[in-house]
């Protein structure tokens, strides 16, 4: 992307104000939202929600202070879209493949900007992914995603996948949500109670969950089949919040503590104690299947309460 895009898009996307497109070190270019009852940032590598702070509260997202930020890497915090497979590619009914990268092209690939407006206090911006020559060579040609996302006192994600192709095809998707908290030992999550998961700490070993849900050391849980809300209760935070969802069956919730932590170089060392990613996800069994010409559109809502 060069700095006439960033012409252009302001030409075209800027928003007398509220939608500002800018151009960090690295090239990335990124929508900097400002409007009386939120701010928020979002890269369109990977159409990537980086921030997303309703006034008078703290930014709801975590962001690591070390991630790269540079093209092609993904980012490490925010909202990462993951499509078309969740963590390693693996074969299915409709391929036999499982080359790729982790989580999937889409977070990682180039989206374009289809609109942004504001309706009355919200601001909505849209963005398109369609194939390109990597998704191409892993096999992704004939498909169209467009994400929407309301920016708002309440953030609303929703995720809208097109088969354009003769065939059936398979896919994954994710929010993989990267929520900001005070210490992730004082946390407690709500609403899983009685899911089944799958524990990746213990070999993907079927477990139900008895509550309360606290975290006390590595944690890796794909919850199956759920269209809970879960709510995320601090301690000592004077807020919570609460994620809800339409058409995900999964939920995602991983954190992975001091050790594995320490082993990334895109997270700060104690960048694991302000995070914990709770994720609206369709993984695993919960995979979408598309006929031809098909399409399916999962949503999020995050709202926060103070206490
Ligand atoms: O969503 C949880 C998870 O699949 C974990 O298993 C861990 O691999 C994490 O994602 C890695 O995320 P990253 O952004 O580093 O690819």
């Amino acid at each position: 992307m060069s700095a006439v895009d960033v012409l252009e898009l302001n030409r075209d996307f800027g928003l007398n104000g509220a939608v500002v497109f800018s151009q960090v070190d690295s090239g990335l270019i990124k929508a900097n939202i400002q409007t009386p009852i939120c701010t928020s940032e979002l890269f369109l590598q990977g159409a990537h929600l980086t921030k997303w702070q309703p006034a008078g509260s703290d930014d709801v997202l975590f962001l690591s202070a070390k991630s790269l930020f540079q093209p092609g890497k993904a980012i490490r915090g925010g909202i990462p879209v993951i499509f078309p497979w969740f963590g390693a590619r693996t074969k299915n009914e409709f391929s036999d493949r499982t080359d790729g990268p982790a989580h999937g092209f889409a977070r990682t690939s180039q989206w374009s900007v289809v609109s942004t407006a504001l309706q009355k206090e919200n601001l909505v911006i849209v963005l398109k992914l369609k194939p390109t020559a990597i998704s191409r060579e892993l096999g992704f040609d004939q498909f169209t995603v467009l994400y929407e996302v309301t920016l708002g006192k309440e953030l609303n994600l929703s995720l809208r996948v097109v088969n354009n192709s003769a065939k059936a095809m398979q896919f994954e998707e994710a929010f993989h949500t990267y929520l900001a908290v005070a210490d992730v030992r004082d946390v407690n999550l709500v609403g899983l109670k009685d899911v089944h998961y799958f524990d990746k700490t213990d070999n993907l070993s079927n477990k139900i969950e008895i509550e309360p849900l606290r975290l006390s050391s590595e944690t890796d849980r794909l919850y199956i089949n759920t269209a809970s809300t879960v709510t995320l209760h601090e301690d000592t935070a004077q807020r919570q919040i609460t994620l809800s969802k339409e058409d995900s069956a999964t939920t995602v919730v991983w954190n992975p503590w001091a050790e594995a932590s320490a082993k990334m170089a895109d997270m700060e060392p104690d960048g694991w104690q302000r995070m914990v990613c709770v994720e609206t996800a369709n993984a695993g069994v919960n995979a979408i299947v598309l006929g031809p010409g098909q399409s399916h559109t999962m949503q999020a809502t995050i709202s926060i309460d103070s206490n």
